[in-house]
């Protein structure tokens, strides 16, 4: 009990920049992954504001006084505090998450690029469309992206329910057979972040990661141009075949 009483007050602790890391939720790094983050804290912080009240008040209920008698056990405190209190604090946290849910899911300009990943037992298909949809190129297990633009991705499953999560850059978005599901990510800047299904899918579930490489436009642009070249084999393939 006080390990985990200490482990908790650890948690709690912690700074924000602890978080930090190649896959984490708490290290956001594109405005879509930021407010997600914001409402994630405001969420933390305002539950553990309200345990405090209510667990001060259970003590000054229990402290037998009764002064704290009449004032709680008082209608109107069970109307204001079990009643209006909760109802009026859900209803404004409705409110905001879907205004930030809004502004992930509308688009504000039409992107740079359209990306299709496609989610199969066990792995990510990640096809890299024309602006006619047709597949330019295709990749698997990773995902380039350029820093700064505002791509979309067209998420589909060949066989069963995957979830595409990839939380520094934006949220879980399921991959639902028979449907076309869309999220669009602006990657701030370059760097590499691990993603991974997030649907429990079959026995391999928990092999099914993917990276993603977020490099400068310039830099994206020549990865693009050398993946559209054939495949050359590797030079001990070409010296053994001499
Ligand atoms: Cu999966």
């Amino acid at each position: 009990m006080t390990a985990r009483l200490g482990s908790a007050l650890v948690l709690a602790t912690l700074p924000a920049s602890a978080g930090a890391g190649l896959q984490s939720a708490i290290d956001p790094h594109s405005p879509t992954a930021s407010e997600i983050d914001a409402i994630g804290w405001l969420l933390y912080w305002g539950a553990a504001v309200i345990f405090v009240l209510v667990m001060a008040l259970t003590v000054y209920s229990m402290s037998g006084s009764e002064r704290a008698g009449r004032l709680l056990g008082h209608r109107r405190a069970v109307l204001i505090g079990g009643l209006a209190f909760p109802v009026v604090l859900l209803s404004a946290l409705l409110v905001y998450t879907l205004r930030i849910a809004g502004d992930i899911v509308t688009p504000s300009e039409p992107p740079a690029l359209r990306i299709e990943v496609v989610g199969e037992k066990f792995w990510w298909r990640v096809n890299y469309l024309t602006e006619a949809g047709h597949v330019d190129v295709a990749t698997a297990n990773e995902i380039h992206l350029p820093a700064g633009r505002l791509v979309e991705f067209r998420l589909r499953t060949t066989d069963v329910i995957h979830s595409f999560w990839l939380p520094n850059l934006a949220g879980k978005v399921d991959m639902i057979p028979g449907r076309i599901t869309t999220l669009r990510i602006r990657p701030d800047r370059p760097g590499v972040w691990r993603g991974q299904c997030a649907e429990y899918c079959g026995a391999q579930h928990a092999n099914m990661a993917f990276l993603a490489v977020v490099e400068t436009p310039e830099d994206f642009d020549a990865w693009l141009t050398a993946q559209r070249q054939p495949a050359r084999p590797p030079a001990a393939y070409s010296e053994n075949r001499r």
